[in-house]
């Protein structure tokens, strides 16, 4: 995988037929091999070329030539575009095949691109959520990690746990009636720092969510109106509802956009106790939705549908009362009150779902990835275990847990356990890119 010594070969645009397709060739003797196959230089940037394909056949293209190290990936690299026909591109591959290249790893150009220092790790990262992106706030995102975002904040709190661990590490140094006076001092800063670093957190959090689509599962006891609204807020007719309790047992999914966010609803099986074997199954579902989900719309009649739910612990929630055009309604303060049926409060509780997330400006986002996101998470393990006690009774400790998150966020960036993480990182790319 990390082999950069070869010429490498992909196509770089979807397969399929189109007015054009455009092959990458990247390798320091790339251009050299693509010259010996024309039997002719390649002086010029751009050069409309006859590439011979077999007796009697050659394709017009044109091959735009990048020398090292102004290319994406640092080396020479010829981008060929021909005709968009599979068969072109595949004759063209075999072509170059032949002549001591090979083809590509997936990610392999953005792996070369990184190997050759041109982009950071969570830099060549955010490239394929570039690609993947479902809305303009995932599209910011990636872009902004893409231009160094990410690593401005991750340095950004480091700079802060770093200024932390100085106050500690001197203190440790300090006789037991000197450092007495000061300790209060510590734990101020400590204290500071650790709802800084919550902050930091819950950004890195929303950002993952805003980079993937926002997962928003709608649960709650049967017939409660939880396929009228994923209806409604989608507008869109993708989920049966009727008045037999019970009817939804797939979960059912369908998305709208918001404030430029995507938000994926997931309609559930309703919660009860059950002895219909395939509602058992559509509960099972609903509760595995549920604990994935980035955000539960709770859905209930009353107050009382929303007593004993252990599942919805430590989940964002909106609790959600529906039918309110019902006579007979009765209203509870802590509750969102809507009717499905007849959309009232519905663009209420869509600026509610955004506001969960969007908490902060959207320029702000960056393209956050679930291995950022557990060295973050890892981080404030450390973190939090430093507790006032902590302090007082075992300095040495406390350095130590802000080293390791130190140590843990770095990895975003600058990872020290190279080959095996690469090679995962850059297989989730496509061939090509
Ligand atoms: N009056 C009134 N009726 C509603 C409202 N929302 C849903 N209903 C009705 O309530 C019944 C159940 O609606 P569904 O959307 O199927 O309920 P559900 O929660 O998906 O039910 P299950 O799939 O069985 O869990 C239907 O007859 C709907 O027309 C509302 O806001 N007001
Ligand atoms: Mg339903």
């Amino acid at each position: 995988m990390l082999d950069a010594s070869d010429t490498i070969i992909a196509c770089s645009t979807p397969p399929g037929r189109g007015a054009l397709s455009v092959i990458r060739l990247s390798g320091e003797s790339s251009i050299k091999i693509a010259e010996k196959l024309l039997g002719r230089a390649l002086n010029k940037k751009v050069n409309l070329v006859k590439l011979p394909l077999w007796d009697g056949y050659k394709e017009k293209c044109v091959l735009t030539i990048f020398n090292s190290p102004n290319s994406y990936t640092g080396e020479n690299l010829i981008e060929i575009s021909c005709h968009g026909n599979p068969l072109i591109v595949r004759k063209i591959i075999d072509k170059f095949l032949q002549s001591r290249v090979r083809m590509a790893n997936p990610g392999e150009f953005t792996l070369r691109s990184y190997m050759a220092n041109k982009m950071s790790l969570e830099e060549s990262e955010a490239v394929i959520q570039v690609i993947n992106a479902n809305s303009d706030s995932a599209l910011i995102a990636a872009q902004n990690t893409l231009n160094g975002g990410l690593r401005k904040k991750i340095k950004n709190i480091q700079k802060k746990l770093r200024e932390t661990r100085v106050v500690v590490e001197t203190l440790i140094d300090f006789t037991d009636e000197d450092a007495d006076v000061y300790l209060g001092d510590v734990k101020e800063k400590i204290e500071f720092f650790k709802e800084e670093y919550k902050k930091f957190g819950k950004l890195m959090e929303s950002s993952k969510s805003i980079s993937d689509d926002i997962r928003v599962v709608l649960a709650g006891p049967p017939n409660v109106g939880k396929s009228t609204l994923i209806n409604a807020l989608t507008n869109e007719n993708v989920s049966i509802v009727s008045e037999i309790p019970g009817t939804t047992r797939d979960v059912v999914k369908s998305s709208y956009i918001a404030e430029g966010i995507r938000f994926v609803l997931e309609d559930t099986a309703g919660l009860r106790k059950s002895s219909d074997k395939i509602e058992e199954k559509g509960i099972k579902l609903a509760k595995k939705a549920i604990k994935s989900a980035d955000i539960v719309i709770y859905l209930g009649l009353t107050k009382k549908d929303f007593e004993d739910m252990p599942i919805l612990k430590g989940k964002p929630c909106i609790k959600v009362l529906n039918k309110m055009d019902l006579k007979g309604y009765k209203d509870s303060k802590g509750f969102t009150r809507i009717s499905a049926k007849t959309g009232k409060n519905l663009s209420l509780l869509k600026s509610l779902i955004v506001s969960s997330f969007l908490n902060f400006d959207l320029s702000e986002v960056v393209a956050v990835n679930a291995r950022h996101l557990s060295f973050v998470k890892q981080g404030s393990k450390a973190i939090n275990a430093i507790s006032p006690s902590l302090i007082s009774s075992n300095l040495e400790l406390v350095a130590e847990n802000l080293k390791e998150c130190d140590a843990l966020l770095g990895n975003i960036y600058d990872p020290i356990s190279a080959d095996d993480l690469l090679g995962k990182i850059f297989n989730t790319f496509c061939i090509g890119k």
